[in-house]
Order: structure tokens, then sequence, then C-alpha cells
């Protein structure tokens, strides 16, 4: 098995859906968390982008996580059958990724009247939107966003939930069953549940 080596802020943020996909692959991993203040300054320059996460496999650094848990997904079957099945299931995964980056834009903001502007902007419009688009995949395929199969999009989902109920102080899957179920289905899954017992317990 590969050597995983996964480097991030200590924040569930982009790191989580890595660190889902690792747990439910029962691939172990470091989970490196780099301090912001001091430590990430001194890093920064030597990332391949100048961001994180990286994920380190067998001591390459491969950053971006959309590709990352695109890569992982191709590793653990979880892109579909064929390549168009994978098109769609990628078109969620970068969906979620804006999403949650809306969502970042608003919590991260430390100007109290922009945070407050965009905040109300995301709880009651982007958000919403995305929301009951993902609903709509969920109820049409079959309990899950593409082809009635457990896909990596669906653990991204399940993996940016939380910080999105906690900074938007909303229950996300409240009157979307079809979200609600699948969530429950992937929180279920052994490797994934184990994940959650066990990390640490962030606000986002
Ligand atoms: N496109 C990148 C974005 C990564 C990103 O925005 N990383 C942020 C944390 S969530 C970061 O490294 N911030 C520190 C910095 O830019 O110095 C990805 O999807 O991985």
């Amino acid at each position: 098995m590969p050597h995983y080596k996964l480097t991030y802020f200590n924040v569930m943020g982009l790191g989580e859906p890595i660190r889902f996909l690792l747990s439910y692959g029962d691939l172990e991993f470091e989970d490196i968390r780099v301090e912001r203040e001091n430590e990430w300054p001194k890093m920064k320059k030597s990332t391949v982008f100048g961001q994180l996460p990286i994920l380190e496999i067998d001591g390459e650094s491969f950053s971006q996580t959309l590709p990352i848990c695109r890569y992982l997904g191709k590793q653990l079957n979880l892109i579909g059958k064929t390549d168009l099945d994978a098109l769609k299931i990628d078109g969620v995964a970068n969906a979620l990724h804006d999403l949650r980056k809306n969502v970042a834009m608003f919590y991260r903001e430390t100007d109290p009247v922009i945070k407050k502007q965009r905040k109300e902007e995301s709880v009651n419009v982007t958000v919403p939107f995305y929301l009951d688009k993902l609903e709509e995949l969920a109820k049409t395929n079959g309990g899950y966003f593409h082809g009635g199969k457990l896909s990596y999009a669906d653990i991204f989902f399940v993996a940016i939930h939380d910080s999105i109920a906690n900074a938007c102080e909303i229950p996300v899957t409240e009157n979307r069953p079809s979200l609600k179920s699948l969530r429950e289905k992937v929180l279920a899954l052994p490797g994934i549940k184990s994940w959650i017992e066990k990390r640490p317990k962030l606000q986002f």
C-alpha cells in the first residue's frame, strides 16, 4: 500500500473530503495539521502552488483538492463505469467545491459588515440554491448523486456538510429527504464511521 501523508490546517475545510476518502478506503494516512500563524508562512513557498491541502503519495507531493479526490475516487472505484459517468461525478464534486468556497468566503471574512452581507447572501440565496439542486439530483438518481451508486461526490458532500451547517447555522438536510438519507448511508460506511469517531471535533 502506498504511504499517504496529508498536510492541511487544523480545520475540516478542503482537507476533510480527502480524509473521508482515505478513511472510506481504509488507506492509512499521516494527518498533518499545520499551524496557520507561524508554521504556515515558513512552509508556503515550498508547496506546489502555495496552498494546502497537499497529499504526498510515497513522498511525491500533489496539490489541488478536486484532482486528489478524483484520483482517490478512481483508486477506490468511486468514479462510475464510463468516462461520461466520471464527467457527471466530477461536475457534482466541482459544484460542491464551489458551494464550500462560497461559505468559506463569508466565514473567513474579518470585516463584520462585509461578513454579515456575505453571510446573508450565502444563507438565503446561494446555499439553498445548491442544496435544492443536490436534493433533486439525489432524488432522481436512486439516492446518490449519480447512477444509483456511491461515488466520491457523495462522500465529498458528507465531508463538507458539517462546515456548511455550522457556518450557515442551518439544518442542511431538513426538508431535503434524499440528501438526509444519502448522508445517513455515507455516515454508516465502516471507514467513515470510525473516522468520525476519532477525528478532532471542529466547527469548520
Ligand atoms: N484550488 C485549491 C485551493 C486551496 C486553498 O484555497 N487553500 C487554502 C486553505 S482552504 C490555503 O492554503 N490558504 C492559505 C494560503 O493561501 O496561504 C484547492 O482546491 O485545493
